[in-house]
């Protein structure tokens, strides 16, 4: 089980809360307690654990097992968005953004397997033309998984190797591009800007396209990858989450607070360095695995 740590860590402690306590509102404040230690965010907490409240004060059942099954229900809800932009998978450019060493570019790989396990014909764009090796290590991703790669030289402008993509994509028939782009903090504008660029470039020379901004963050900055998505969504649109590194946190309740305050869906989750350690994010199977 991928998340067995945290499993295993978050039922040891719900153990303990029923051991020590009969008073089902102290169990609650245990529970709330419980939830903020795992990255669960103040306000996320309050609502899952206040709903909670209301439940169980119209039951006379208060059994772990009664209790733990409204609290999946709560956790699954708070991560069931009501509205979901659907992008069509055949005619897709993904356009991958983030602060620097998130896991953008191994996602990128893994997100291209994925789709070329689907049978869609895969193209990747080596849009970080800053940082020295990022290009190569895009170029090796694209060779082992089998999709092309277009790329340009370092220090190109990021929009002109993506100009050559788009051109490439409507010419040979491609399904799906992913764009690779350079580390950025949100309060770098012209890196920002470049960005806007990028999304510009794609929907003049493809036609029909909708640009999807799937944003990078890494699971171990707990609460502060939230502010990280805030500030980025102030600047540009984002449309989904690649939560990376999932495997290497013993919290990961930093996925009810992305979802919860800022209404973005999480669309994959890393999980590991390998090419197949990613997971479409789905709230049932998510919450089953960790508590
Ligand atoms: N454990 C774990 N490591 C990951 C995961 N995703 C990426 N990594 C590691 O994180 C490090 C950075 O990954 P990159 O894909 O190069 O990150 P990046 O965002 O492209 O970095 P820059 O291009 O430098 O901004 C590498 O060592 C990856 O193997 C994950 O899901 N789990
Ligand atoms: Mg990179």
């Amino acid at each position: 089980m991928i998340f067995s740590k945290i499993k295993e860590a978050f039922s040891s402690k719900i153990n303990n809360i029923f051991k020590s306590h009969e008073d089902i509102d102290e169990i609650i404040d245990e529970i709330e307690e419980l939830l903020i230690l795992s990255d669960v965010g103040m306000k996320t907490t309050s609502e899952i654990c206040n709903e909670l409240r209301k439940d169980l004060l119209k039951e006379d059942d208060t059994s772990k097992e009664h209790v733990m099954e409204l609290l999946k229900e709560k956790m699954i809800n708070i991560l069931t968005l009501e509205e979901v932009k659907e992008f069509d998978p055949k005619k897709n450019v993904i356009l991958v953004v983030g602060v620097n060493g998130v896991g953008k570019t191994t996602s990128i790989a893994k997100i291209s397997n994925l789709y070329k396990k689907m049978g869609n014909k895969v193209l990747l764009a080596a849009g970080d033309t800053f940082r020295a090796g990022a290009i190569e290590q895009l170029e090796i991703w694209a060779r082992n998984v089998g999709v092309e790669c277009v790329s340009g030289k370092d220090g190109q402008d990021p929009a002109s190797v993506v100009f050559e993509a788009s051109k490439k994509y409507t010419d040979e028939g491609y399904d799906t591009l992913i764009c690779d782009t350079a580390g950025r903090l949100h309060n770098k504008k012209n890196l920002m800007d470049e960005i806007e660029k990028i999304k510009k470039t794609i929907d003049r020379n493809i036609e029909d396209i909708d640009t999807e901004v799937l944003m990078v963050i890494d699971a171990t900055t707990g609460q502060n990858a939230v502010e990280q998505v805030k500030a980025f969504y102030d600047k540009t649109s984002v449309d989904g989450i690649i939560l990376t590194k999932l495997d290497s946190t013993a919290k990961g309740g930093v996925v009810f607070s992305i979802i919860n305050e800022l209404n973005i869906p999480i669309k994959y989750i890393g999980v590991g360095e390998k090419i197949d350690d990613i997971k479409e994010f789905n709230a049932e199977e998510f919450v089953d695995s960790i508590i």
